[in-house]
């Protein structure tokens, strides 16, 4: 019998995946994919619950299964699949959604930001997404799910709904745990370190993309928001730039933030931003060379996305069959 752990995470296609994405989240599924089954999907039925254009959705779903795999997934070992093509996930979220409370759905900090900033689009998907959310976790019975920290919160919903259940019905669902970074949970926007770098604002210049060529890389490193003092040093409060900064040098180049500020003690904002810089290069150099060339193979990405939907739909079905049988829906 299989002992192995299972893991489920997924990302929306809703653009291109950011520095914060894989430092927050991928970098954390790739260190993880020997010891555990995992799944890992395009969350393109979360990513409509923003407008997004029918042709550009298309695409990034395929350059975000060409990025995963480039980052280092192994689509031999990791289950890798496109969430609308598994429709187990819509049907257990409509379950769910009934076992989930308006008021706990009112308190998602995801929720109020996205409302706040689609005030002319607030609709009923942006408002029930953590129970599709939950939906995608519990199917597989995931006993762990890396996300960065913004979606702790969702997680946490999940077991919520998940012990609600399993309180009327018995065990019927493993209860998650969110899986966060110790460092690199929560990137923040070069031009704006006190709001989280996102793939969905990326005209402000406050993104690092991980299919960005080099010196747009160095440039948006230069263009860095810091502050007029000059020493680097690590204080999220008082100089939330250069923590931002410090945080993603010591994931890139593979050290702690306290040697990051023995480093460059004594040396000037320039010379760190340039390293900082360069250590961002040289971790997505290989990322994006191989995304490239994966992406010009379509018929190898169609089977990926085919035989993992394939491998996604054995294992949701069984939950979602034993799911209808405890709440009373007749079996066929
Ligand atoms: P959008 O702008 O469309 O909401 P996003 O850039 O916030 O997208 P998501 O698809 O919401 O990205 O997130 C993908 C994964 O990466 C999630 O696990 C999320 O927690 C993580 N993540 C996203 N942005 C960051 C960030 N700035 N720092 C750390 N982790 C992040
Ligand atoms: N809500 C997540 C994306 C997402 C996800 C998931 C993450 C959808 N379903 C299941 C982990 C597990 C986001 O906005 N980043």
């Amino acid at each position: 019998m299989d002992e192995k752990k299972i893991i489920l995470s997924g990302i929306k296609p809703s653009g291109a995946l950011t520095l914060g994405s894989y430092l927050g989240a991928i970098k954390n599924w790739v260190e993880l994919s020997d010891t555990y089954n995992c799944y890992y999907m395009m969350a393109d039925m979360h990513a409509i619950t923003i407008r997004q254009d029918p042709a550009a959705l298309r695409r990034t779903t395929l350059e975000q299964i060409a990025q995963y795999i480039a980052c280092g997934l192994d689509p031999d070992k990791n289950v890798i699949f496109i969430q609308s093509q598994v429709p187990a996930h819509a049907e257990l979220s409509w379950v769910l959604s009934c076992y989930t409370m308006f008021g706990e759905l009112s308190r998602m900090t995801q929720f109020k930001d996205k409302s706040a900033k689609n005030a002319d689009n607030i609709n009923a998907g942006l408002f029930t997404y953590p129970a599709l959310m939950a939906a995608d976790i519990l199917i597989y019975q995931a006993d762990l799910v890396p996300v960065g920290d913004d979606q702790k919160q969702h997680v946490e919903l999940t077991r919520d709904i998940a012990g609600r259940f399993n309180g009327i019905y018995g065990d019927v669902f493993k209860l998650p745990e969110p899986f966060i970074p110790k460092v690199g949970a929560r990137i923040m926007s070069l031009q704006d370190p006190t709001s989280k770098m996102s793939k969905s604002e990326q005209d402000t210049g406050g993104c690092v993309c991980l299919m960005d060529k080099p010196e747009d890389i160095m440039r948006a490193f230069k263009r860095a928001v810091t502050d007029s003092d000059t020493r680097v040093r690590y204080d999220v409060k008082e100089k939330p730039g250069v923590s931002n900064l410090m945080q993603i040098y010591a994931v890139a180049a593979g050290k702690s933030v306290i040697e990051t500020e023995k480093d460059f003690d004594c040396r000037g904002y320039g010379d760190f931003k340039q390293a900082v810089g360069e250590a961002v290069v040289e971790l997505l150099r290989p990322v994006r060379e191989e995304a490239a060339r994966l992406l010009s193979d379509k018929a190898y990405l169609e089977k990926v996305y085919t035989e993992g939907a394939e491998k996604a739909a054995y294992t949701a079905n069984k939950t979602l069959r034993k799911v209808y049988k405890k709440i009373g829906f007749v079996q066929k």
